[in-house]
C-alpha cells in the first residue's frame, strides 16, 4: 500500500454494456499497481512500454486481460499510465477497478484524468472541454465541432487575441515606465485604434457562442397554432414516425411533447403544442395551452401552423398569430393541408411570408426545411465554423471587451495607469478561456461536467 498521499488514480473509463472494459490508471504508481494486478509471461516494465502484452487478472489463473503501460511525459495525461482491457460488463470491470483500488490506488473523480492532462500541459483548457463534448456530440456538426476544437482551433485563436492584447499591455506599462523623450510612442489615437481592433475581435468571437449553443445543444423549435391545424402532424413528419397522437378532434394534445431531430445537419429540439384557443373551459386543455404560450418563450425558432383548408377562419388565425408570439421569436408562418382543396392564391398574406405545406403528403416538407435552415443561419452559416465558443467563453469574451471598452477611453485621456489596468483585466478574462489564467474552482466547476472515466 501506498502513502495516504498517493494520487495514483484509477477509474473504468468505458460505459456499460460494450464486449470490452478499460481500465485506466495514472500517477507515479501505474506501473506498480499494473504488476501487482496483472499476472503474465513478460512483466510490463519500461522496456516493453506501450506493447499490448497478455496476461490475467488478480491472479495467474485469473481473467484473461491485455495490458499496456504508456510513462509520461508522453501519455493522455503526461503522467505514468497503465491501461487494461478486459471483458465487458459491470462485473469484470468493477473487480478490475477493485484490484487497482487494493493495490494502492485512488479512485478517480469525474474527469479527473483530463484534468491532469490539462495541469501537465498536454492541453488547454478549451481542447479539455472539447474532450467533453466530443463524447456528448449528438451530431454530426457537433462531433466535428469538438473534433477542431480538441485539435486546438479555438485556443489558437484566443491565444493569438490575448497575446496581442498583452502587447499593448506591455507598451502601457512602458510609457510608465520611460518618460516621453526615451523612446518614441505610438500616437494616443492609433494605439486607441489598435485597442478598438482587438476589442472588436473579442466582440466577434463572443459572437460565435450563438452558432456554438445551436450546433452543441440544437435549434429549440415549437410548433404552434390553432387546434386541428395539423401540428402533431408535422411533428411526427419531422421525426419520421408516429410519435404524436393525431385526430380530426380539435384539442388533441393536452400536453408539450418534446422530441430530437437531426434535419439537414441540424439537431432541432422539437416542441410539439397544445392548439392555442381561447374558448375552452376544460381545464386541463387550459393548463396546456399555458405551457405552450412558455415553451414559446424559450424558442428559437417557432413555426405557426394554419389550416389552408378553412380559408374562413384564414384572417383570424393570422390575427392569432400576429398577438400571441414573443417578441424577438423568430416566427415562420406555414400554411398546412395544401392536398385539400384550397386555393393558396386566395389566402390572405402573412408577415412574414409563409410556406405551404401538406403534413399528411409531405408536399413543401423540403422546402419548409430548408427555410428553417436558412432562418437558423440567417444565411450565413454553410458549413460547420471551425470555432464557436461556448457560453462560459462568451461570458468572459464579453467582460473582456467591457474592459477593451475602458481602455479605450483612459488612453483618449492618456491615463496610462488606468489603460493598463483595464487591459490587464482584459488579458485575464480572456486566459480563463484557455486556462492561462484560472483559479481551482473554475476548474472544479467544469471538470464536475465530466464523466468518471476522462
Ligand atoms: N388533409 C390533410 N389533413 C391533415 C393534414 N395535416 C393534418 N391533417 C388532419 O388534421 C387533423 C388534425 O391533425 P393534428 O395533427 O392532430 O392537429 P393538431 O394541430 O395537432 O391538433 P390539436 O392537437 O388538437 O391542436 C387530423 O385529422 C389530421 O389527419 C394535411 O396536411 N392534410
Ligand atoms: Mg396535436
Amino acid at each position: 500500500m501506498f502513502e495516504a498521499e498517493n494520487q495514483t488514480i484509477a477509474a473504468v473509463c468505458t460505459g456499460h454494456g460494450g464486449a470490452l472494459s478499460i481500465l485506466r490508471i495514472s500517477g507515479e504508481h501505474a506501473l506498480d499497481v499494473l504488476k501487482r494486478i496483472r499476472f503474465g509471461r513478460v512483466e510490463p516494465s519500461r522496456e516493453t512500454a506501450r506493447q499490448m502484452l497478455y496476461g490475467h487478472l488478480g491472479s495467474p489463473d485469473g481473467e484473461p486481460c491485455l495490458a499496456v503501460f504508456m510513462p509520461g511525459p508522453h501519455s493522455y495525461t503526461g503522467e505514468d499510465v497503465a491501461e487494461i482491457q478486459c471483458h465487458g460488463g459491470a462485473f469484470a470491470a468493477g473487480r478490475a477497478l477493485k484490484l487497482a483500488l487494493d493495490a494502492g490506488a485512488r479512485q478517480a473523480g469525474n474527469g479527473e484524468f483530463t484534468r491532469r492532462a490539462f495541469l501537465n500541459g498536454k492541453l488547454d483548457l478549451t481542447q479539455a472541454e472539447g474532450v467533453m463534448e466530443l463524447i456528448s456530440a449528438g451530431s454530426e456538426q457537433a462531433g466535428l465541432l469538438a473534433e477542431r476544437q480538441l485539435n486546438g482551433c479555438l485556443g489558437n485563436r484566443i491565444r493569438e487575441t490575448r497575446g496581442r492584447i498583452v502587447e499593448l499591455l506591455a507598451e502601457c506599462e512602458s510609457r510608465l515606465d520611460f518618460s516621453e523623450e526615451d523612446l518614441d510612442w505610438t500616437e494616443p489615437e492609433e494605439f486607441k485604434q489598435q485597442i478598438e481592433a482587438q476589442r472588436e475581435i473579442v466582440e466577434q468571437l463572443a459572437e460565435t457562442s450563438r452558432a456554438g449553443s445551436i450546433i452543441r445543444d440544437g435549434v429549440r423549435l415549437v410548433i404552434a397554432g390553432p387546434p386541428n391545424a395539423g401540428k402533431s402532424s408535422l411533428m411526427n413528419r419531422m421525426l419520421g414516425y408516429e410519435r404524436a397522437i393525431v385526430t380530426e378532434i380539435p384539442g388533441t394534445t393536452r400536453d408539450t411533447l418534446e422530441e430530437s431531430v437531426i434535419l439537414q445537419g441540424i439537431r432541432y429540439r422539437l416542441t410539439d403544442t397544445a392548439g392555442l384557443r381561447a374558448e375552452t373551459s376544460d381545464p386541463v386543455e387550459v393548463l396546456g395551452i399555458q405551457r405552450s404560450r412558455e415553451t414559446m418563450r424559450t424558442a428559437d425558432l417557432v413555426v405557426w401552423l394554419l389550416d389552408a383548408s378553412s380559408p374562413e377562419t384564414a384572417q383570424a388565425q393570422i390575427e392569432e398569430m400576429k398577438h400571441t408570439i414573443p417578441d424577438g421569436a423568430v416566427l415562420i408562418p406555414c400554411w398546412n393541408k395544401i392536398d385539400l382543396k384550397t386555393n393558396a392564391e386566395a389566402l390572405p398574406a402573412t408577415m412574414p411570408k409563409a410556406e405551404f405545406i401538406s403534413a399528411r403528403t409531405g408536399d413543401g416538407f423540403e422546402t419548409l426545411t430548408a427555410r428553417l435552415a436558412s432562418e437558423v443561419w440567417h444565411g450565413k452559416l454553410e458549413s460547420t465554423p471551425d470555432y464557436a465558443v461556448t457560453e462560459r467563453h462568451a461570458a468572459l469574451l464579453r467582460q473582456a471587451a467591457g474592459h477593451l471598452a475602458d481602455a479605450e477611453h483612459e488612453t483618449e485621456i492618456e491615463a496610462w495607469e488606468l489603460a493598463g489596468s483595464a487591459l490587464r483585466s482584459a488579458a485575464e478574462q480572456i486566459g480563463s478561456i484557455t486556462g492561462e489564467t484560472v483559479t481551482p474552482d473554475v476548474l472544479d466547476e467544469i471538470f464536475s461536467r465530466f464523466c468518471i472515466g476522462k
